[in-house]
């Protein structure tokens, strides 16, 4: 039940009687002594398409997933932070909070950061949105069920949970795209230069429609999926840490490059603010398959090193490096810029395609309903069984999503690529979901033939691949539904 909910704020809701949540309590009572004061949850999400174009300023369609990061909140009257985790391996750390200045995120380059700092960046960024205004310390207990370091956005519902909680234990008000920017400018403290998506499902998410997330003003229309869909997530058994490599922010800057050198070539423009390569394409007020021609036109080698690139911006090596790079990429000789900006503008054009798909299907559905018709022929093939085109042209999309990542972007990893394939044995199409380089894919399944698809998966690859039984292979393959964003109980 809403105890209030203005519709642009966070939910605050009572507090659900579960096993969960009285477990988390009695845990939090043996670590502090006392009862929490109120809990928070941030789901974690999967990205159904667009993919590593957020940070390039393009919209993307994500949507809120079960799993979630449930935190247990109690206040200090001293400036402490105390973090805990239900989870055992996730050690304990204490720290006095005095100014967002003075708390250290600082990180070993291409070391995995330790846990408790994707909590800190969420105090930290909280921190300073209050101007180091604070009323309370706060403990805060963890309890998180987001396959970690998967493409599913574990990290950000960590962040996220903590900023939310910090400021909810403040008294702070703030609505849901000011908090969803808040936590994506805060998560950067780790040192990945990310665009903002998993922070803005995390508060915008609503159940039962996938989210258009659309930018600067940060925006979330909702999109509601064919009904005759059913999304399946399927973890590749290998994991990779986005702050523990230098791979994700050598691809954010190979997109900042290419669009400084396109908007360079274009038009002469040595315009220092434009960084993004949806600025490119407004400044010079094009279509996005007018931009593919122009990549193609403009960067057509296949690797530029350093030097030609300072050659191209008119810059030294110093100056690029200063204006350009993050301090884990400066080392950097060489850059693919052409196969990165192809992928995120071909990207961007499956997002609005796929998009414009959805609302054709629910057009028609409305129309079928209202009608009280079964539907037209346009929409619907019924020659060949119950075969939706609709589904394999969404399909399609989302295969020529996952081949860009894997040939132009380079993300995937052979696991990503064996369920694609084994996938598409099955008629099933499928792409890597998340940052990559390991993590999980989402594959579009009629609703009809799920079941048989998460078999398959189960035994092809969980058992026959890697050895991992069928009831600890439910973990890794689930079928998932869009739910809704981020709540307090109290
Ligand atoms: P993702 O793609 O899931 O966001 P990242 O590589 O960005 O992955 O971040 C994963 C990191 O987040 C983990 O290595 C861990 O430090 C932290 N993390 C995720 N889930 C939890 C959890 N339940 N408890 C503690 N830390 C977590
Ligand atoms: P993951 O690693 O899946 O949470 C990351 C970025 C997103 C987006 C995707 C790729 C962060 C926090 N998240 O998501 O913004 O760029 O990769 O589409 O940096």
């Amino acid at each position: 039940m809403n105890i209030h909910c203005k519709s642009n704020e966070v939910p605050v809701q009572s507090i659900p009687n579960s096993e969960r949540m009285r477990t988390l309590k009695d845990i939090f009572m043996v670590e502090f002594g006392c009862n929490p004061s109120f809990f928070a949850r941030v789901p974690g999400r999967v990205n159904i398409i667009g993919e590593h174009i957020d940070y390039c300023g393009y919209p993307v369609l994500p949507m809120a997933i079960e799993q979630d990061i449930l935190v247990a909140a109690g206040l200090l009257d001293e400036p402490k932070l105390c973090i805990r985790n239900v989870n055992k391996k996730y050690e304990s750390f204490d720290v006095k909070i005095n100014t967002f200045e003075e708390l250290q995120i600082e990180n070993d380059q291409n070391e995995k950061p330790n846990w408790y700092k994707y909590v800190l960046c969420g105090i930290k960024g909280a921190l300073e949105h209050l101007n180091n205004k604070k009323s309370s310390g706060v403990q805060l207990l963890f309890d998180g069920n987001i396959p970690p370091a998967s493409g599913l956005s574990s990290s950000s519902a960590l962040v996220s949970a903590a900023c939310l909680s910090f400021l909810y234990a403040q008294k702070a008000h703030l609505n849901k795209t000011e908090i969803a920017s808040l936590c994506a400018k805060s998560e950067r403290y780790i040192g990945t230069h990310g665009g903002g998506m998993d922070q803005a499902i995390a508060f915008l998410a609503e159940r039962y429609s996938a989210q258009y997330i659309t930018w600067q003003p940060l925006k979330a229309t909702p999109v509601a999926l064919p009904e005759d869909a059913t999304f399946v997530v399927a973890h590749c058994l290998a994991e990779a840490n986005k702050a523990a490599t230098d791979d994700f922010n050598q691809r954010v800057m190979e997109c900042r490059l290419a669009a400084k050198i396109l908007l360079k070539v274009s038009n002469g423009d040595k315009n220092h603010k434009i960084t993004t390569l949806r600025e490119v394409q407004e400044t010079l007020r094009t279509t996005l398959e007018d931009m593919v021609n122009l990549v193609h036109k403009q960067l057509p080698k296949d690797i530029y090193t350093k030097d030609e690139i300072c050659t191209l911006l008119e810059v030294s090596e110093k100056e690029l490096d200063s204006l350009y790079l993050s301090p884990n990429t400066k080392h950097f000789k060489e850059f693919k810029l052409k196969q990165r900006a192809l992928h995120v503008y071909e990207e961007a054009i499956r997002v609005e395609s796929f998009r414009k798909v959805c609302l054709e299907v629910l057009r028609d559905e409305k129309i079928r309903k209202s009608n009280g018709t079964n539907g037209s022929d346009k929409t619907y093939e019924n020659g060949n069984g119950n075969k939706h085109k609709t589904l394999e042209i969404l399909g399609k999309l989302m295969s020529a999503s996952h081949e860009s990542l894997k040939n132009l972007y380079e993300c995937s990893h052979p696991n990503l690529d064996y369920l694609v394939d084994l996938s598409k044995k099955m008629g099933i199409h499928s792409r890597l979901t998340g940052a990559g380089w390991a993590g999980c894919i989402v594959a579009l399944c009629p609703k009809d033939k799920t079941e048989d698809y998460i078999q398959m998966l189960k035994e092809e690859f969980y058992s026959k691949q890697c050895n991992v039984d069928k009831d600890k292979a439910k973990h890794y393959v689930f079928a998932t539904s869009p739910n809704h964003g981020a709540v307090i109980f109290k």
